[in-house]
């Protein structure tokens, strides 16, 4: 069926520094958690690392062809932290200024929107050996990395998202430990994740105060269902759910934390590390919502749950079974776009008047070169379906003003190193060839029309 999205409806592509840039020539940048935690044995599937990665830092001009090429209006990525302060503080980098005013300038250019990431998961390692992101000082002292980007990108740059998944950064970093700089400490955990949140407050203010921009935070929320209704996995739901969704959700739209969660938590922390004043930052007022949408997640609570499937993410919830079911992408996440609309349309009503954008949407493949062509129809189908999807949250009077892709390239995929491809444009490693795959022509003529005819 045809359809079109509001006119003015922003269509991009997302990237982050660590998963594409690579260090660049040497000593150009700083050490940060995650090349700290791909060099421990183990850690990165096959031993990756981001060193080259999609070497971005020399390649951008053809990658930003590549964007010209989609014909998007947009594209979001990410300012690596140590690549402009090698310790984590200080003034900037001027090499890392100036990496990044080529991109931009280069982005604007040819009519592309930057839309400027300022934390994706990569902490200056000093910071982290400082205390990481459980020490308050870290938020601190991410505001006035916040102010001194803005400070060089204010005439060039009005989007800023100031943290990308604070959810990740603080439980697959410092709970379950998949993710740098791998802590298997429940109650730090909880601390980095305020101290997130803490820091996009900051951040928010601290970068108005240069110029104004339009910025907000980018979530990952996904529905949690129990897998079945037995009592024991309905609780198990509202737990994960808390944990997930709504520990972040409320204090930055609602200015507090979740009351059920709260208790849950208690036998962990009585949530000391939440300073007078610091929710009311935190809940400042934001332009928008960003959400990442990929899968949505069933879960099971009761004693004869099947195996938990990963070191437990959520502090306090040692014994939790997941289950993706039905059809899969190569990471093992289900494929239910109803999810999307679910989410979209349960965030405009339980935290109304935002408007909102998916900064991410997109599914990593198996896929194959044949004959110098990707023929990714399976990725066509998870977009087409999650546009669709978008499109009837719409309908329901969700306020969604824009999608961008994860991603524009394949890319260094965190634990799971380069075996996850989620690009619209292939990449070769060795030869650094890129090859725009079917789902790039697709996307761009969904682009073009503002749809689908
Ligand atoms: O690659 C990541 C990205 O860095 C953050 N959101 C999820 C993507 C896929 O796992």
């Amino acid at each position: 069926m045809a359809l079109r999205f509001p006119p003015g409806f922003t269509w991009g592509a997302s990237t982050a520094a660590y998963q594409i840039e690579g260090a660049g020539p040497p000593g150009s940048r700083g050490t940060s958690i995650w090349d700290t935690f791909a060099a421990r044995p183990g850690r990165v599937r096959d031993g990756d690392n981001g060193d080259l990665a999609c070497d971005h830092y020399h390649r951008y001009p053809e990658d930003v062809q590549l964007l010209e090429a989609l014909g998007t209006g947009a594209y979001r990525f990410s300012v690596s932290w140590s690549r402009l302060q090698h310790a984590g503080r200080g003034p900037l980098n001027q090499r890392g200024i100036d990496f990044y005013s080529r991109l931009v300038d280069a982005l604007l250019d040819r009519g592309i929107e930057p839309w400027v990431t300022l934390y994706h998961a990569d902490l200056p390692q000093p910071l982290e050996d400082a205390g990481g992101w459980p020490a308050r000082d870290t938020a601190l002292r991410f505001a006035d990395f916040a102010a001194a980007v803005h400070h060089f990108l204010a005439e060039r740059v009005t989007r800023f998202i100031t943290v990308n998944e604070p959810w990740c950064s603080a439980l697959l970093g410092y709970a379950s430990g998949e993710h740098a700089p791998g802590r298997t400490d429940p109650a730090a955990a909880l601390r980095a994740a305020h101290h997130l949140l803490l820091g996009h407050g900051l951040a928010l203010e601290a970068i108005r105060s240069i110029a104004p921009a339009q910025a907000g935070i980018t979530l990952n929320v996904a529905p949690v269902a129990a897998a079945t209704e037995h009592p024991d996995d309905a609780d198990a739901a509202r737990r994960v759910d808390g944990l997930t969704n709504r520990l972040f959700l409320d204090p930055v739209l609602r200015g507090e934390y979740p009351e059920d969660v709260v208790r849950d938590l208690s036998p962990l922390s009585n949530f000391g590390f939440t300073a007078d004043g610091d929710l009311a930052a935190i809940s400042a007022p934001m332009d928008f919502l960003g959400i990442n949408y990929y899968a949505p997640q069933k879960v099971y609570g009761t004693p004869d749950a099947p195996p938990v499937e990963q070191p437990s993410r959520y502090p306090g919830m040692d014994r939790l079974g997941f289950h993706h079911t039905g059809r899969r992408t190569a990471m093992g996440w289900s494929i239910d776009a109803s999810g999307l609309t679910g989410t979209l349309t349960r965030l405009t009503r339980d935290y109304p008047a935002i408007p909102l954008y998916i900064t991410e949407n997109g599914a990593a493949f198996d896929d194959e070169v044949t004959g110098g062509q990707v023929l990714d129809h399976d990725r066509i189908d998870y977009l087409d379906e999650h546009l669709r999807a978008a499109h009837a949250a719409i309908t329901a009077g969700a306020d969604l003003r824009g999608y961008f892709v994860w991603s524009l390239l394949d890319n260094f995929e965190w634990d799971q190193g380069y075996s996850k491809r989620f690009g619209l444009v292939h990449v070769d490693y060795a030869s650094q060839e890129r090859i725009p795959k079917l789902s790039a022509k697709w996307y761009r003529d969904v682009v073009q029309a503002n749809g689908f005819d």
